[in-house]
């Protein structure tokens, strides 16, 4: 029997970091979270295996100096993902697709970019904590452009209306993570005992107590950094959304270049874990079920 697809696509303002994400994310899945969750990731054609190695995996984790590569027009990788212990599960056949450029946010949006999104499985939606007013220090980052708020309301929007979509109450029904990239520049002004600051903790499964922990701590910053906006649209929107933050190398770079000894992520295997229980290859109970 063919394994079941699940392509999750990567959505975010231009330079949003989900380059940045796919590098950590498939190297964790290929190392010490695979053990840890009886996870086997395998490239599922050469092109894949290629693209894994050459764009992700060799900047990131490799060349520590050169900057990474931005993909030009898009990547999607092509992984089998198999439970290797534990309760036998499935196997899926894993599509990233790490979009590209400033597309999302266009004036006039790219429709074969949009259209990506008809496909999804599942979202990760990444909103740069520098578009989020009072996220970041201003010397941390740039001045507020908007864009990652724009994306937002035009892939929500897509989600709810697209071709084949079926709306739960006007509300979209595919899975979306959304998630603030670049927590390392958060960090300095979170609250001093925010659940943010600690590591997940290590087991099998699901985490359904620190899921509901984090989830409930950024409804109340996002609600300090951009009014009530963003948690209305999204209950508005979203019939199944869950909120994540990061930081993929745990440092903010020098300019272009990954920190030296390569990226230390920081929950960046959350929204992973998430997608990954609800595609039924991870248990787990609790609220953010
Ligand atoms: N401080 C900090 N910067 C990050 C992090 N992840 C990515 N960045 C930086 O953000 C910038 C964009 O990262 P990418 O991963 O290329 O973002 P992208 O969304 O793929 O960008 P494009 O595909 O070029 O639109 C780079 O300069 C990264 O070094 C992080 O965890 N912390
Ligand atoms: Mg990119």
């Amino acid at each position: 029997m063919a394994d079941r697809s699940r392509v999750v696509v990567l959505a975010g303002a231009a330079g949003s970091g989900r380059s940045t994400f796919v590098a950590v994310a498939l190297h964790a899945l290929r190392h010490r979270l695979g053990e840890e969750q009886g996870l086997t990731l395998l490239p599922r054609d050469d092109r894949t295996a290629t693209e894994a190695r050459l764009r992700y995996e060799r900047p990131f984790y490799e060349d520590e100096h050169p900057p990474p590569v931005a993909p030009g027009a898009g990547v999607a990788l092509v992984h089998r993902l198999s439970r290797s212990t534990g309760r036998r599960r499935p196997a899926v056949s894993l599509v990233l697709l790490d979009t590209s450029g400033p597309r999302f946010a266009d004036p006039e949006p790219d429709e074969s970019e949009l259209r990506k999104l008809d496909v999804a499985d599942a979202v990760l939606l990444l909103l740069d904590p520098r578009d989020l007013t009072g996220a970041v220090s201003p010397a941390a980052g740039r001045a507020p452009t908007g864009d990652s708020l724009r994306v937002a309301e035009r892939v929500l929007d897509r989600l709810r209306t697209g071709r084949g979509r079926s709306a739960a109450g006007g509300r979209a029904r595919v899975p979306v993570a959304v998630a603030v990239p670049k927590l390392d520049l958060v960090t300095p002004w979170l609250p001093p005992h925010s659940p943010l600051h600690r590591e997940r903790r290590p087991g099998t499964g699901f985490d359904a107590d620190d899921r509901s922990a984090v989830h409930t701590e950024l409804r109340a910053l996002l609600a300090l950094w951009q009014g009530e906006e963003i948690d209305g649209w999204l209950r508005e929107r979203c019939a199944d959304h869950q909120l994540f933050a990061f930081s993929a190398l745990g440092a903010a770079p020098r300019g272009a270049t990954v920190p030296p000894g390569g990226p230390r992520p920081h929950r960046a295997e959350d929204p992973l874990l998430w997608l990954l229980h609800r595609f039924g290859l991870l248990d787990g109970a609790g609220p953010g079920r």
